[in-house]
C-alpha cells in the first residue's frame, strides 16, 4: 500500500521513530506517576498525557544545529533530543546523578552546549523573546540555526508573550513558537482567556505566518512543524503553530481537574494520539500486532533499565547546597567571538550579519500619500511567506503580506 502523500516524507524507521518516543513518554509519565505516589518524586509532577504527539512531532522537525526550550509538557522533546529516561527519573527525584545534581526538579534543565537545549523558565512567556535572541544570535554568526519554544494557551495571555513575539516579528527571527491548546490553563477554560476561536489569530497582530494543526495527530505535527522550520530557515521570518489537543490530567499530580467535563475527555479519549499513530501505522503496512507488540516490551525492558538506574543514584549530599549557588571559579565566562572582536565591537558593531535576509526590515507604506516609513534598507518589502501548500491535517491563517502603516486620516484626530 502506497503511503499518503507527504510532503517530507519519513522512512519506516523515521515512522517508527515517532511512535517510539510518544509511547516511551506515556510510559515514563506512568511510571512517575508511581513514583508519586510512593512519595519519591519531589516537589510537583506534571503530565503530558495526551499531548504526546506534539512534544514529539515538532521536536522531530529540527536538525540538529537548531535549538530548543522546553516547557512541563515537552518531556517527549526532551527525548528525541537525546536525553535518556534516567535523566528525567533522577530530576523528579531530586538524585545526585540528574542533570542538576538534585537542585531542581521538573523538566528543569537544558544543555547548551551539546545539545542545544536552554532550560525552561517558570514564568510564562519569558521563553520567547529568550529564544528569540538566540535565533538573532545565530542568524548574526552565520549558522542557519532556527529556534523553537513551546508555550500553552494560557500563556499566550502574558505580556511576555506578546512583547517576545512581536521582537522576533519586526527582527524576521528564524524561530517557531508552538502553541500547545490544550483547552485549560489550571482550571481556566480556553474560553474564558481569549475570545478568539483560533489562538494563531494572534499571529495577524504580528504580521507573521501561522498554522493551525491537529495536535493528536503526530504525521500532521510533524509535518507542519517542518514547514514552519524550512520557511524560517529560509529566513521568512517566525511562524506560530497552534496545536489543538487535550490536556488529559490534572494540571499537575495534586490537581484532581473536577471542574473538567466528563464528556469533553470521552471526545478526546476517542482521539489518543497513540492509539491514531498505532491505526495509521497497520492501515499503511508500516507494522502489525506483533511488531508493535515487540516495540512496546522494549520499551518497558527499558523504562525498567532506566528507573533502576535513576533509584541507584543517591540524593546529593547536604554539602553540595552551597556549591554552584553562585560560581567561584567552576566556568569560564567570557564571550566567544566566533567573529573577530573588533567587527562586532565599536565603532564596527554595525558590521553585516554573516547571513542576510534580502528585505529585511523594509516594511514601507503602502496607502498612497502615507508618509515614508522608516526603513533600514531602500529594497522594498515584498516578504515571502510560507508556500501555500500545508500539511496533512493543518489549516493556515494567512499573514498579511505587507504590513501598512495607515495613512493619517482626515479631519479625524
Ligand atoms: C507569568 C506566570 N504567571 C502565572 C504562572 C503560574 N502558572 C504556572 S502554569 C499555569 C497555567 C498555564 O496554563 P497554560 O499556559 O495553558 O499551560 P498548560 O498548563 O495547560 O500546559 C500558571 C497560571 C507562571 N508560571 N508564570
Ligand atoms: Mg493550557
Amino acid at each position: 500500500m502506497e503511503l499518503p502523500e507527504m510532503r517530507y516524507p519519513l522512512g519506516r524507521n523515521q515512522l517508527l521513530d515517532l511512535y517510539y518516543f510518544m509511547k516511551l513518554t506515556r510510559e515514563l509519565d506512568r511510571q512517575l506517576v508511581r513514583l508519586f505516589r510512593q512519595d519519591k518524586v519531589v516537589g510537583g509532577l506534571y503530565s503530558s498525557l495526551g499531548q504526546e504527539a506534539i512534544a514529539v512531532g515538532t521536536a522531530y522537525a529540527l536538525e540538529k544545529q537548531d535549538w530548543m526550550a522546553p516547557m512541563i509538557r515537552n518531556a517527549g522533546s526532551l527525548l528525541v533530543r537525546g536525553f535518556q529516561p534516567r535523566d528525567i527519573f533522577m530530576q523528579y527525584m531530586a538524585r545526585a546523578g540528574s542533570p542538576t545534581g538534585g537542585k531542581d526538579n521538573t523538566c528543569h534543565f537544558g544543555d547548551i552546549h551539546g545539545r542545544h537545549v536552554v532550560s525552561p523558565i517558570s514564568m510564562l512567556g519569558d521563553l520567547i523573546p529568550v529564544m528569540t535572541g538566540v535565533a538573532m544570535g545565530g542568524r548574526y554568526l552565520g549558522q542557519k540555526l532556527v529556534t523553537m519554544t513551546w508555550i500553552g494557551d494560557g500563556g499566550t495571555s502574558t505580556g511576555a508573550f506578546h512583547e517576545g513575539m512581536n521582537l522576533a516579528a519586526t527582527q524576521r527571527a528564524p524561530f517557531v513558537c508552538i502553541v500547545e491548546n490544550n483547552q485549560w490553563a489550571y482550571s481556566t477554560p480556553v474560553a474564558r482567556q481569549a475570545p478568539i476561536r483560533n489562538l494563531a489569530d494572534r499571529a495577524h497582530a504580528y504580521g507573521i505566518a501561522s498554522f493551525i494543526v491537529d495536535g493528536n495527530d503526530v504525521a500532521a505535527v510533524y509535518q507542519t512543524t517542518r514547514q514552519a522550520v524550512e520557511s524560517a530557515r529560509r529566513g521568512e521570518g517566525p511562524i506560530l503553530i497552534e496545536a489543538k489537543t487535550m490536556r488529559m490530567s490534572g494540571h499537575a499530580q495534586h490537581d484532581a481537574a473536577d471542574y473538567v467535563p466528563r464528556e469533553m475527555i470521552r471526545y478526546w479519549k476517542a482521539r489518543d494520539p497513540i492509539e491514531r499513530y498505532d491505526r495509521w501505522l497497520r492501515l499503511n503496512n508500516i507494522w502489525n500486532a506483533k511488531q508493535k507488540a515487540d516495540m512496546d516490551a522494549r520499551i518497558d525492558r527499558e523504562l525498567k533499565q532506566e528507573l533502576e538506574l535513576a533509584e541507584k543514584s543517591p540524593l546529593p549530599g547536604p554539602e553540595q547546597t552551597e556549591v554552584g549557588v553562585y560560581c567561584e571559579g567552576c566556568h569560564t565566562i567570557e564571550a566567544r567571538w566566533e567573529r573577530p572582536a573588533d567587527r562586532v565591537q565599536p565603532p564596527k558593531a554595525g558590521v553585516k550579519a554573516a547571513w542576510t535576509i534580502a528585505d529585511f526590515g523594509a516594511f514601507e507604506a503602502d496607502a498612497p500619500g502615507s508618509a515614508p516609513a522608516a526603513s533600514p534598507s531602500p529594497s522594498r518589502a515584498a516578504g515571502k511567506r510560507p508556500s501555500k501548500r500545508a500539511g496533512r491535517g493543518t489549516s493556515r491563517s494567512k499573514p498579511r503580506s505587507k504590513p501598512r502603516a495607515k495613512s493619517p486620516s482626515k479631519g479625524k484626530r
